[in-house]
């Protein structure tokens, strides 16, 4: 559902970054956000606790480039991660264009991937939208680990619909923008089919 607006010629396509607790979302905006020059990023908003993990939300405005002659504006979210948020996670998947799923790697973490999932495509099915349908990417994140599940069996366990997989340290910020890229591509086509 992104907005165009005809008069000063922009594009917002809204981006969420789902997935279970401490897989690494927050970390990717950040990233971004120290990569990108300040005349094409707003503010970034972090709403966290004192252990840093997500209470809300945190929300990064990003302007990427210009397509058929419409500045694309994106807005990028996370959704906290730990399972009793899960009414601010439905919320903020209101009026989503795309959504990122951050896998975390490790073994030990592939229960909660798998949760985090199905919790995806509640949350999408309530505001009326369908994971099979809509712009999405898995990010297999935190590759360095040492106990890593191999990423053809997290593809096995996790892939929904042959979705883009992108292997991604984000701590160093390997794979984010290439995570981010790929999303973007599928809602623009999305939004060329449907304009
Ligand atoms: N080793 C390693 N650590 C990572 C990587 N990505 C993130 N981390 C670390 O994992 C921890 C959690 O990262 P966050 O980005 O806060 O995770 P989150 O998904 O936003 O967590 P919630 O907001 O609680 O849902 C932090 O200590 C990060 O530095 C990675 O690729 N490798
Ligand atoms: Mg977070």
């Amino acid at each position: 559902m992104s907005l165009v607006n005809f008069t000063t010629r922009e594009i917002t396509c809204k981006i969420v970054y789902y997935g279970p607790g401490r897989s690494g979302k927050t970390t990717n905006l950040q990233y971004i956000y120290g990569q990108v020059p300040d005349d094409r990023k707003g503010r970034m908003v972090s709403l966290a606790t004192q252990t840093d993990r997500t209470l809300f939300f945190d929300f990064l405005p990003l302007e990427l480039g210009t397509v058929r002659g419409f500045k694309t504006r994106f807005h990028l979210y996370t959704v906290p991660g730990q399972v009793f948020y899960d009414a601010s996670r439905k919320l903020i998947l209101k009026g989503v264009d795309g959504v990122i799923f951050v896998a975390d790697s490790q073994v030990e973490r592939m229960d909660a991937n798998v949760e985090a999932i199905e919790n995806l495509q509640t949350n999408l099915k309530a505001q009326g939208y369908d994971l099979m349908t809509i712009p999405y990417v898995l990010q297999l994140n935190k590759r360095d680990l040492p106990n890593v599940s191999g990423a053809a069996e997290m593809v096995q366990l996790l892939r929904k619909k042959g979705e883009p997989v992108i292997e991604a340290v984000a701590s160093k910020g390997t794979g984010v923008f290439e995570t981010l890229k790929g999303v973007a591509k599928l809602v623009l086509q999305e939004l060329t089919k449907t304009g």
